[in-house]
């Protein structure tokens, strides 16, 4: 067995925030998991101590309580999607029948009055979460909101051939697949209904404001891959995140950490950048959408900490109590990656060498 990894404090200079009513909904999360069995009762019986309404409260700290409770509600469901299909179970081998499977629940999702998958708990329980997404969403936020379930689910079939190949993603393929199999494109359209709003298209489709929400996606993905590094090694069987792709390259397991902080932290950098940009030529949603997406990384991080899903008390993950306020990488320079380098030309250069305007440090 390899060594211990110790992952030190990683930078973040968003400030952490939490809804005030975190416990209600965590409590009433693990309680909508028992209503509509989602999982097996041993996942599930996971799930519900993972406290994944505490991180939806994180997400959105100020946000309509009942959209905290509907996210919180879609992010265990998803993994009883992630886990209980994709990495845990038989589906995850077999991309041809996830395929299959997955069409049927956006089906589900799109027309829940239709008469499928009628036995399956995952369908019943996103007939819920449908219907909560059409009281609380705009028929345009609905249709996105599928939409981005399908590319949620497109990206775990490739993933799936990967698992079931054994074979692991060059980094230009993981960073494009990576974009989407955290499933953290399926949460926007929720930020926007939490606090009843609807981005206009011709801001929210902008590349810039699209880059900006694909950066969030790789800095929350990133910090997935190195806090989940120690969860998903010791699980049995094909495991695949961004240090294995780096180890994969030749780099030792302590290179492979180091190598993927220093490349979230270039993108966190570039990000406050773009942000701060936009935030000063966009509309008053437009910032508040910014905003959510700050949540997003900063409660992931939050969460990433301290949930046991990642800190595994019977055999304890070494992850930092804290976070750092200085990048250990701040050039702003492309990470070599052909599927995001464009990223780079959004914002001009800085004109001091270091880089960067911080806010003063925080941690949590
Ligand atoms: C995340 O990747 C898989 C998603 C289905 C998790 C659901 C979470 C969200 C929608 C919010 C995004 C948050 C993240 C990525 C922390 P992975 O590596 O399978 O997650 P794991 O928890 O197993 O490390
Ligand atoms: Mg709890
Ligand atoms: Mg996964
Ligand atoms: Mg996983
Ligand atoms: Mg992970
Ligand atoms: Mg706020």
């Amino acid at each position: 067995v390899d060594p211990e990894l110790t992952v030190p404090p990683i930078y973040t200079p968003m400030a952490p925030a939490i809804h005030p009513r975190h416990a209600d909904i965590d409590v009433q999360t693990a309680a909508w998991a028992e209503t509509f069995r989602i999982g097996s009762e041993e996942l599930r019986a996971k799930l519900v101590v993972q406290d994944i309404g505490t991180f939806s409260a994180r997400i959105l700290p100020e946000g309509r309580e009942e959209v905290v409770s509907l996210l919180a509600d879609f992010v265990l469901w998803l993994f009883g999607v992630d886990d209980g299909h994709c990495e845990e179970g038989e589906l995850g081998h077999r991309p041809g029948d996830l395929a299959g499977l997955l069409h049927r629940l956006i089906r589900v999702a799109q027309n829940p009055e239709a008469p499928m998958m009628l036995d399956d708990p995952l369908a019943a329980g996103l007939r819920d979460l449908r219907l909560r997404v059409d009281r609380y969403g705009t028929p345009g936020q609905t249709a996105r909101w599928v939409d981005a379930l399908r590319e949620y689910f497109f990206s775990v079939v490739w993933e799936a051939a990967h698992r079931r190949a054994g074979t692991v993603p060059d980094l230009n393929d993981y960073t494009l697949m990576r974009l989407y199999d955290g499933a953290t494109s399926v949460v926007l359209p929720m930020l926007e209904m939490a606090h009843g709003y609807e981005l206009q298209p011709h801001e929210r489709d902008r590349t810039a404001v699209r880059a900006a929400a694909e950066m969030a996606s790789f800095v929350i993905t990133w910090d997935n891959d190195i806090f989940s590094h120690h969860k998903e090694r010791r699980s049995p069987g094909y495991y695949l995140n961004a240090l294995r792709v780096l180890e994969q390259q030749g780099m030792t397991t302590r290179q492979a950490l180091d190598t993927a902080i220093a490349q979230r932290d270039r993108v966190m950098c570039l990000y406050v950048r773009l942000a701060e940009q936009l935030a000063r030529e966009g509309s008053p949603q437009l910032r508040r959408y910014l905003a959510s997406l700050s949540h997003f990384i900063r409660g992931a991080q939050d969460w990433g900490i301290t949930s046991v899903r990642y800190t595994t008390p019977d055999d304890p993950a070494d992850l930092p109590p804290v976070f750092s306020d200085t990048p250990t990488d701040g050039r702003h320079e492309p990470l070599g990656i052909p599927a995001v380098d464009w990223w780079w030309t959004l914002v001009p250069a800085p004109s001091t060498p270091s880089g960067s305007r911080r806010t003063a440090a925080r941690t949590a």
